[in-house]
């Protein structure tokens, strides 16, 4: 019989940069999200389980609050969170029950182009603004460098522009906006990428029947995302080198050609990933007929 709240609720981030992959996610472990449904919470059609969108900032203090039962979040977050707390607060509050693929960026200290950086005694007494005070602090404190906080929530960006601050502690992935900006990474303060967390406290065993079949469904993603399904024919004599070329592939399924008794045809999955140099490299090998296919789903 099903008991009262047997949903799983998860919580992710409405409309920003982990939305669209924390989606794509779920769709590809098999959840069916009513997508037409506008509101705070959404029905997945075909598992008991109910997602709400909300602002990133606010899934740590929903997940610790038992609101939810799972959160997809960034590290950044759930640290920022973290150093905010009073000191008898900042124990356990969540598990952190898989790192996901998505949502890589660092934190970092970036002062303009026409500066020169030597090293971090330049902060000492600066400006620097920044949406991570806590993270921010908890860098420099280490280091012994006192600075003046400059708290903004978005476009920290322009403060050495504006002469707000002289220096930046922002997420940066590509490097883009720093460019756009007229300034530079000197220092990574912290290295994030989104996660799933879970809430502390009993579970029923039904809720942890279904987290323990998302997490298998979810790594299953992850290991297909960064996995490949490689055939080749390759010489008899270098089997052992094109193995080594192929992260993962150690156990290749090796078929007989039906007109060449110096070659075989190889199969295997691997997690290489750079794929055109790996593919000169096997060519010079002897192998021939490379095919290189995407992964749909894996289980181990
Ligand atoms: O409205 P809400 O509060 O939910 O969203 P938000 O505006 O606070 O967050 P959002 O959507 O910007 O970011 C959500 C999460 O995505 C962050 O907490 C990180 O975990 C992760 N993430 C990954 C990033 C970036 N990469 C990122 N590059 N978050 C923000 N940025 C911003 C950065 O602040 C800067 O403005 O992108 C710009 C730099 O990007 P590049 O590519 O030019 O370097
Ligand atoms: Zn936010």
């Amino acid at each position: 019989m099903l008991e009262k709240n047997s949903r799983v609720r998860i919580a992710m981030q409405k409309s920003g940069r982990l939305s669209d992959d924390s989606k794509k996610l779920l769709t590809r472990c098999g959840i069916k999200i009513n997508l037409q449904q506008k509101g705070l919470i959404a029905f997945a059609e075909n598992m008991p389980i109910d997602i709400m969108y909300v602002r990133d900032d606010d899934i740590p203090e929903l997940v610790i609050q038992g609101v939810v039962d799972l959160g997809i979040v960034g590290k950044n977050v759930l640290k920022e969170n973290f150093l905010n707390r009073k000191e008898k607060l900042k124990k356990n509050l969540y598990n952190i029950l898989c790192d996901l693929d998505f949502g890589t960026c660092r934190l970092s200290l970036s002062i303009p182009l026409n500066v020169k950086y030597c090293n971090i005694q330049y902060f000492q007494n600066t400006r620097i603004a920044t949406s991570y005070p806590n993270l921010l602090k908890n860098f420099l404190d280490k280091k012994k460098i006192q600075f003046k906080l400059c708290s903004l929530n978005g476009s920290v960006e322009v403060a050495p522009r504006l002469n707000l601050a002289d220096a930046i502690c922002d997420l940066v992935s590509t490097g883009a906006t720093l460019k756009e900006n007229g300034l530079y990474e000197v220092e990574t303060v912290y290295i994030s990428s989104a996660c799933l967390i879970s809430r502390l406290g009993k579970m029923s065993i039904f809720k942890e029947n279904i987290i323990n079949k998302l997490i298998t469904r979810i790594q299953g993603v992850i290991k297909a995302r960064e996995s490949k399904y490689i055939m080749l024919h390759a010489p008899i004599s270098k089997l052992d080198k094109v193995v080594s070329l192929l992260r993962g592939a150690e156990n290749p399924t090796i078929l007989k050609l039906a007109n060449d008794k110096t070659k075989v045809a190889m199969h295997m999955v691997s997690s290489e990933t750079l794929f055109w140099e790996t593919m000169e490299k096997l060519k010079n090998l002897g192998a021939s007929s490379i095919l290189v296919l995407p992964i749909e789903k894996m289980m181990e």
